[in-house]
């Protein structure tokens, strides 16, 4: 925050068609291009801090931002077109499917920073994918390959972000107490949660926060994320010793990592069991029914060649495709007490590749956990 700005309490959004990139904005529905001055720089896409009253004028006058009061009327679109809505209002309903809720956190990284707009990414770039024109009761998508009419009726919101980017991410214990707590809230709700991060050290504060016993997490990663660390200082959690977190969490059964290619053994929790991938359908056949998941997925489980914009980037990874039927086969049959999508990060020009791939595999995830619900 720098002097004679106006505070964070006074809180402009980016339009939600506008990018931001180096000192331009760019509106991606018009095709609107204005040059901030050099000396202003936006901080990031949430509560914008701009220092000149005039420049505010004029950027409100051609719609690229837009006042805290005038985001807040705005509930329309949300991720893959579903209704996004207040937490207050989200609050007083029942009945609901699926909530989904941006965690734009990042201080656990340790490599490249950036996934704290990670959620933002895959909103934007999943309108695309899936249309809604109907208010609450979701009318669905047609699936091909099932040649039946997915999550049709389903209540489907997105809540919003649980803080701002620049929130969240300015101490750490704090940032990772309100996640614990909005896991809480959530989990005490109808429906399953979604969470889109953000780093993969989030899943530690929603699964602690989720009120069930005896939680299997089923973890889609190209790293085993463990260390040899003694998980008693919290500020010590980061997206490379989640699962070694999590394993110290009396309520987490088995840990089941999918996906791995690390080129070095880590130390290994005798909760975690690693699925050897190509004995994946075997392996699946064998997790105990009856049982809840967790169900994890840190984007760099996919191939490099298909999602560059991760932080630690392996080859030989799998393809969207792959991981749809990996998940087809997992939530058949199994209860799933949530989900999230971490480590996608965001470079604004070009993360609409991944933006996109990540919300279908979002889109579909949340027409197969139903199905394996109804
Ligand atoms: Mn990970």
């Amino acid at each position: 925050m720098r002097n004679g700005g106006l505070s964070m309490s006074d809180k402009y959004y980016l339009n939600t068609n506008v990018i931001h990139f180096d000192n331009l904005l760019w509106n991606i529905e018009t095709g609107q291009v204005f040059e901030l001055p050099l000396e202003e720089k936006l901080t990031s896409n949430e509560g914008e801090i701009i220092t000149d009253s005039e420049l505010l004028n004029e950027l409100i006058e051609k719609q690229l931002i837009i006042d805290q009061k005038a985001r807040s009327e705005e509930i329309d679109r949300g991720i893959l077109n579903f209704p996004s809505l207040s937490l207050q209002k989200f609050n007083e309903l029942e009945n609901i499917d699926v909530s989904i809720v941006g965690v734009p956190y990042d201080l656990g990284c340790v490599t490249l920073p950036g996934s704290r707009y990670g959620p933002e990414t895959m909103r934007r770039n999943s309108l695309v994918i899936h249309w809604e024109e109907v208010n609450n009761a979701v009318s669905g998508f047609y699936d091909y390959s099932l040649e039946a009419n997915r999550i049709n009726g389903k209540l489907i919101f997105d809540i919003g972000n649980i803080g701002t980017p620049y929130e969240l991410n300015i101490d750490k214990e704090n940032s990772l107490n309100s996640i614990e707590f909005f896991s809480t809230f959530l989990s005490s709700k109808d429906g399953i949660p979604i969470f889109l991060g953000g780093d993969h050290s989030i899943t530690y504060p929603i699964v602690k926060g989720l009120k069930h016993e005896r939680i299997n997490i089923i973890i889609f990663d190209a790293h085993s994320d463990e260390s040899f660390e003694v998980c008693e200082d919290i500020n010590e959690l980061r997206h490379n010793n989640v699962v070694t977190y999590l394993s110290s969490l009396e309520k987490v059964n088995k840990i089941y990592q999918v996906g791995l290619r690390d080129l070095h053994r880590s130390y290994q929790s005798e909760k975690v069991e690693i699925v050897k991938e190509n004995n994946i359908k075997n392996i699946l056949s064998t997790f105990p029914k009856n049982e809840k998941y967790y169900i994890s997925i840190d984007v760099d489980v996919l191939d490099p060649s298909i999602l560059p914009n991760t932080g630690s980037l392996l080859p030989v990874g799998w393809t969207d495709r792959e991981i749809i039927n990996v998940l087809r086969v997992l939530t058949k049959e199994m209860k799933i007490i949530g989900v999230d999508i971490v480590e996608l990060l965001s470079d604004s020009i070009h993360d609409s590749k991944s933006g996109i791939i990540i919300s279908n595999i979002l889109l579909n995830l949340i027409a197969m956990v139903k199905g394996g619900m109804d």
